[in-house]
């Protein structure tokens, strides 16, 4: 499998799956700027969305979209328990978490690295994400991870972007649950290899 990235970016997410999943894979570093692959094709032929992640099967075929690449991740090796069984009551509760990440996250805390973004707008996306991240840090009060004491592919995406709290200037200092939270997911072995494979940590 290739996995399309751009260092820091939303594909930092399948990124830590494939990691902790133990499957084999390679890394295709994209300029998200002139959607061009390291390797010189054009990223656009690749995914025409033009954005990360995009993750290439041995097939050929090109899978797209956050979370159902990480739920594609998860089902190779579902002995590393990176989501329950589909079809399980777990397994809808793993796509809400997922859901939550992408809709109401994902694109508030993304839309603060737009250089377009007014002050007006960002107060009102920091008031809109405050509220999430209030009810958040009660749902992980007492548990160390989204679905309860297993690290999931859910944590491996909300990691992703709770992390960019610090490159866009959202302070978490109100939320101390977040804050460990975060603290406790970089720790992980394979959370590092990623970090350090895109250049994020030395
Ligand atoms: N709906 C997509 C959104 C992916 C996304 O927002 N990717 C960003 C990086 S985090 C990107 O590549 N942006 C560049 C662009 O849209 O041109 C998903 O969930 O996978």
């Amino acid at each position: 499998m290739k996995l399309f990235y751009a260092a820091g970016a939303c594909s930092l997410s399948p990124h830590i799956a494939l990691l902790e999943a133990g499957l084999p894979f390679s890394l295709q570093k994209v300029d998200l700027k002139v959607k061009q692959v390291e390797s010189g094709e054009d990223f656009n032929a690749i995914n025409g969305k033009g954005y990360v992640p995009a993750l290439q099967l041995d097939n050929g075929q090109v899978l797209t979209e956050g979370p159902a690449i990480v739920q594609y991740i998860a089902d190779q090796n579902p002995a590393a328990g990176l989501a329950p069984a589909v079809g399980s009551p777990e397994r809808y509760k793993l796509q809400e978490w997922l859901n939550f990440v992408s809709s109401e996250l994902h694109k508030g805390m993304g839309s603060m690295f737009n250089q377009a973004q007014t002050p007006e707008w960002k107060e009102a996306v920091k008031a809109t994400l405050g509220k999430r991240l209030d009810w958040l840090s009660k749902q992980l009060q007492g548990k160390p991870y989204l679905m309860g004491e297993k690290f999931s592919v859910a944590d491996a995406y909300l990691f992703t972007v709770l992390n960019w709290a610090g490159m866009v200037k959202f302070d978490l200092a109100r939320w101390p649950v977040l804050r460990d939270y975060l603290a406790r997911v970089a720790q992980r072995p394979k959370v590092k290899e990623a970090l350090k494979a895109e250049g994020l940590l030395q």
